[in-house]
């Protein structure tokens, strides 16, 4: 990725495809300048007089023929009058803009023959083609948004469900950025003292100093402990739930599967071994995004195409956030059954037992015992809601119901939570151990720089090249 930020970038904005409206964005020091060959204000005003953030009416044209043979060739691509459409065009001065850089946007109709015109204009008056996530970027490079904010901006963008949204907007907004803040200042207070001279175990100093400093690494570490919490149920609400359908044949998986979906997804037959793929599809359980996935039966089969269907149902078993496990609860429950159960004893489940339509549920039997067991019908819906609720109940603890707490979403911030966390832990260790000062501060200056890579107070450009390389062009 180009690291500079002294050239003007330029990319097509909007989705690829055709739409209503299409936005080119052009940012750095020459957007006016740029944006000024292709943009034909109809005031008959130079683009460069606009006042900024007022929203102006143009048309976009092809500028003269020039030497160049690029220019030429779009040229040849358009013959006639070269118009290339109308336009709404908005300069925003820096460093009120997203990239708190100059920045020209132009909303013209959402053609792609449109787009990459006006694209290639400005390409060839000197903007140079954006990378993907650069925009963003350049928000992070100029102080505008912290690491944290910009990935929430990719969070924003990707969000499938509402608690993922709100989690993100609150990303964005710097919630999470300010509480990880907090605790290095106080990490980085403590710091300072020992620095100073300040030891934990000196026998000089009151132990109201001592004490003090403890505290606050103690307080620090209960911040980041708790934020590490949250990271599982950050990662399902921004990415969703896997939840995989289980069940020897004929259990009525694929029917509970349509029932969840509301609509006939799943082909059902009361012929064993109708599924023999893995389908997939999602629902919002309140705010939570779950990605259900019906499979074929576990059981002992000549068939090539269902043992392969059998072979990913067990892939798709070990990917999976829980595992609705369906049985007949019409009959007693079989062999097939009962492995099954002793497979996902460990893992996250419910048992669903089914078809109560039919039959009077069998008896508890004891190989169901301490487990989420609920009655159903996917035939008639019986049970479905609360099975649903259920659901979201398991993958979600909903701490972040309450609408304050900060959540961790990604990987990389839990990861240096993680580490955060570790090197507080060994810190007050250390500490009680009656280890010297220096020691000590060791390891709380790695636990402040693990906090700083998630604000990005420190940062290497290997961090920022995999949380760039994420976005796509134009954002
Ligand atoms: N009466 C009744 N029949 C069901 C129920 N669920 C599924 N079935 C029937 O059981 C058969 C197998 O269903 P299917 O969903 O294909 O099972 P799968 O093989 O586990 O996917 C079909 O004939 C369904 O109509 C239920 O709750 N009640
Ligand atoms: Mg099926």
């Amino acid at each position: 990725m180009h690291g500079g930020l002294d050239d003007t970038i330029c990319a097509i904005a909007t989705p690829v495809g055709q739409g209503g409206i299409g936005i080119v964005r052009l940012s750095g020091p020459q957007s006016l300048v740029i944006a000024s060959q292709v943009v034909r204000l109809r005031s008959g005003d130079s683009l460069s007089s606009v006042s900024s953030h007022t929203l102006h009416l143009a048309d976009l044209v092809l500028p003269a023929v020039g030497k160049q043979d690029a220019v030429r060739s779009i040229h040849t691509r358009l013959p006639g009058s070269g118009l290339i459409d109308e336009a709404l065009v908005v300069y925003m001065r820096a460093p009120r803009s997203f990239t708190a850089e100059d920045v020209v946007e132009i909303q013209s109709h959402g053609g792609s023959l449109v787009l990459e015109l006006v694209c290639r204009v400005c390409i060839e008056s000197g903007a140079r083609m954006a990378e993907p996530g650069e925009f963003t970027k350049r928000a992070f490079l100029n102080g505008r948004l912290d690491l944290s904010q910009a990935e929430a901006v990719l969070d924003t963008i990707r969000a499938t469900s509402s608690a993922g949204l709100n989690i993100a907007q609150r990303q964005l907004r710097g919630d999470l950025a300010r509480e990880i803040e907090q605790a290095r200042t106080s990490l980085l207070t403590v710091l300072a003292h020992v620095e100073a001279g300040i030891d934990f175990v000196d026998e000089d100093i009151s132990f109201l100093q001592r004490d003090e400093l403890v505290r606050i690494v103690r307080e620090a570490c209960t911040v980041v402990q708790q934020l590490e919490a949250t990271a599982q149920d950050g990662r399902i609400l921004r990415e969703g739930a896997r939840v995989v359908i289980l069940g020897r044949p004929n259990v009525g998986k694929s029917s509970l599967l349509n029932r969840l979906l509301k609509e006939e997804r799943a082909i059902v037959t009361a012929i064993p071994g109708t599924t023999r793929d893995v389908i997939e599809e999602s629902i919002d359980v309140d705010g939570v995004m779950i990605h259900l996935v019906d499979t074929a039966g576990m059981r002992d089969t000549d068939d090539v195409v269902e043992q392969e269907g059998i072979k990913r149902a067990r892939a798709a078993q070990g990917e999976a956030d829980l595992l609705l496990v369906v049985v007949d609860g019409t009959v007693p429950l079989t062999s097939d059954d009962r492995e099954l159960l002793i497979a996902v004893k460990d893992r996250k489940h419910i048992v669903l037992l089914n078809k109560a339509d039919l039959a009077e549920t069998v008896e508890r039997d004891a190989a169901l015992t301490d487990r989420l067991v609920y009655v159903i019908s996917a035939k008639t819906g019986m049970g479905i809601e609360v099975v649903k609720s259920a659901l979201r109940a398991q993958l979600v603890s909903g701490c972040f119901e309450a609408g304050e707490s900060v959540m961790v979403t990604t990987a990389r911030h839990r990861d240096a939570l993680h580490r955060a966390s570790a090197s507080l832990g060994q810190a007050l260790e250390s500490v009680r151990g009656g280890m010297a000062g220096e020691l000590v501060s060791i390891d709380v200056r790695a636990a402040a720089d693990a906090l700083g890579e998630i604000t990005c107070a420190i940062t290497t450009d290997e961090i920022l090249g995999r949380i760039f390389s994420e976005f796509c062009v134009g954002k």
